[in-house]
């Protein structure tokens, strides 16, 4: 097998430098586009990690019998909080599959029915906002957070965090922005900034300490107020795994809780922010999603459930954001025995070591020339049935891969489309500052400083 590809790289802080200055995901997307294989290695100082943006290669990877999830250097920060928790569990770890067999249920169409209108009753907060602030420009990343956070404490936990009420983000989302951003410098600090660790050490302790608060605060809640709905709180403390016949445990409850309340609101809401940036620059599409959901939800009808499956530009808006900038940009894999990939033609391909974790950046992956016509375009007739059946079948991972994919991928689309439809609905959008693109990382990705000006429809300034 042939050696990883490198870009020139300084000694000692490796590529450090160049990221500094582009960003993490700016800098791996510069790098993908140079770098043809659609495989390469970069030094992070000491440490080298592999990332991977060609669909043939991930769809080597994406083979579970020879590859499975293996959480790289970031995640392993974030089991300090989330623990074996759903998403930063290893596979071997028999807490995973035991939640994951209990939790499904909490992610049926049928439960999916249940949370509609809670999710709904959160939107029409974010109208009233909006409503107010007519005529004025609004911080979507912000509305968006709102949003996506209440909609599934209130879904997952019946947990009110009431954010539309007031003007800071809840106390939560600061700690936990500070705590993401820490699992992140943990991979890009320079050697030089590491004296300035100790500080940011003390308070990555208080963030997860102020986290532990509120989960431990919903959990007893529960338990001296008990519902007899089967939300994903009530599976977590009651429902008996069949193949084990055990619950889930006190300490992996806690995990589970705090990880539903990150993973199923942070990637959600930047989905929603591109979204809105894009429809910005792209009046034909916005033109088309107005006569969508004027079709769909005339007048001030109630939504509901059935409607969701109508929305069908507004979802191709969604999967064309997601695509251009998947909002969870990378996930890792590693074999369970040394494996070569991309071994064909006379190629002698790359060598994959054992439970060593391999990235595919889906940034990349997404952008990858030959899977995509024009890749920057954005285009919603990607998603058209005949588009999307003649496409490669590896070249589209915003959830993650097999399963360990994604388990909220559903609430998280129908909340976004209810969302895009209830606020296309009522309101013009406009851009009067041109905002111009730039990418916030914390884990996540979203754009920065994005405010736009809402005014409700039909109305006349
Ligand atoms: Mn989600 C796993 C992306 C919304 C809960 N999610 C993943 C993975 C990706 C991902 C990628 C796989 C990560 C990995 O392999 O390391 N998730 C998203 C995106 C959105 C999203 C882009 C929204 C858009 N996720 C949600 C929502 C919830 C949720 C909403 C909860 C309601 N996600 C999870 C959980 C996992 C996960 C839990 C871990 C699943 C597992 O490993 O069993």
């Amino acid at each position: 097998a042939a050696a990883v590809p490198m870009p020139a790289a300084l000694p000692v802080i490796g590529h450090l430098h160049q990221i500094a200055r582009a960003g993490l995901i700016g800098h791996l997307l510069r790098v993908s586009r140079a770098m043809p294989q659609g495989i390469f290695k970069l030094r992070f100082g000491s440490r080298v990690s592999i990332f991977v943006t060609d669909p043939n290669l991930v769809a080597e990877l994406s083979d579970e019998t020879r590859f499975r999830k293996m959480p790289g250097p970031a995640l392993r920060v974030v089991r300090k909080f989330a623990g074996d928790g759903l998403f930063t569990a290893f596979s071997e770890e028999p807490n995973w599959g035991k939640a994951h067999r209990i939790l499904l249920p909490a992610f049926s169409h049928r439960a999916m029915r249940g949370y509609f209108d809670m999710i709904v009753e959160v939107c029409d907060q974010l109208v009233a906002k909006w409503t107010r602030a007519a005529g004025t420009d609004v911080h979507v990343a912000d509305d968006m957070t709102r949003l996506t956070l209440d909609s599934i404490a209130i879904a997952g936990f019946g947990h009110r965090f009431n954010s539309f009420e007031r003007d800071e983000l809840d106390s939560f989302l600061v700690a936990l922005g500070r705590a993401l951003s820490e699992a992140l410098n943990v991979i890009t600090r320079m050697p030089i900034q590491r004296r300035f660790a100790k500080r940011a050490a003390a308070q990555y302790e208080a963030d997860i300490a102020e986290m532990n608060a509120l989960v431990d605060g919903i959990i007893a809640d529960r338990r001296v107020n008990p519902t007899d709905g089967r939300d994903l709180l009530n599976l977590m403390l009651t429902a008996i795994d069949p193949e084990t016949g055990e619950g889930l445990d006190d300490l992996n409850i806690r995990y589970q809780v705090l990880t539903f309340l990150i993973a199923g609101h942070e990637t959600t809401s930047g989905m929603l922010t591109f979204a809105f940036t894009y429809l910005l620059r792209n009046p034909a599409v916005l033109a088309q999603a107005y006569a969508e959901v004027d079709r769909v939800l005339p007048g001030d009808t109630r939504p509901d459930y059935t409607h969701v499956a109508r929305l069908e530009v507004i979802e191709r808006i969604l999967k064309e954001a997601l695509r251009l900038w998947p909002t969870a940009p990378a996930f890792s894999v590693a074999p369970f025995e040394d494996q070569v990939i991309g071994a064909k033609d006379g190629q002698p391909g790359w060598r994959m070591r054992k439970d060593r974790p391999v990235n595919i950046f889906t940034p990349g992956l997404h952008r990858a020339a030959s899977a995509w016509d024009d890749p920057e375009e954005f285009d919603i007739d990607r998603w058209l049935p005949e588009a999307e059946a003649a496409r490669h079948p590896h070249a589209y991972k915003p959830f993650g891969n097999g399963e360990r994919a994604c388990i909220g991928r559903q609430f998280a689309m129908v909340e976004a489309k209810i969302a895009l439809a209830m606020m296309l609905r009522s309101f013009a959008i406009s851009d009067p500052h041109s905002y111009k693109l730039r990418v916030k990382e914390t884990l996540s990705i979203k754009p920065d400083e994005f405010t736009m000006r809402v005014r409700l429809r039909g109305a006349h300034e």
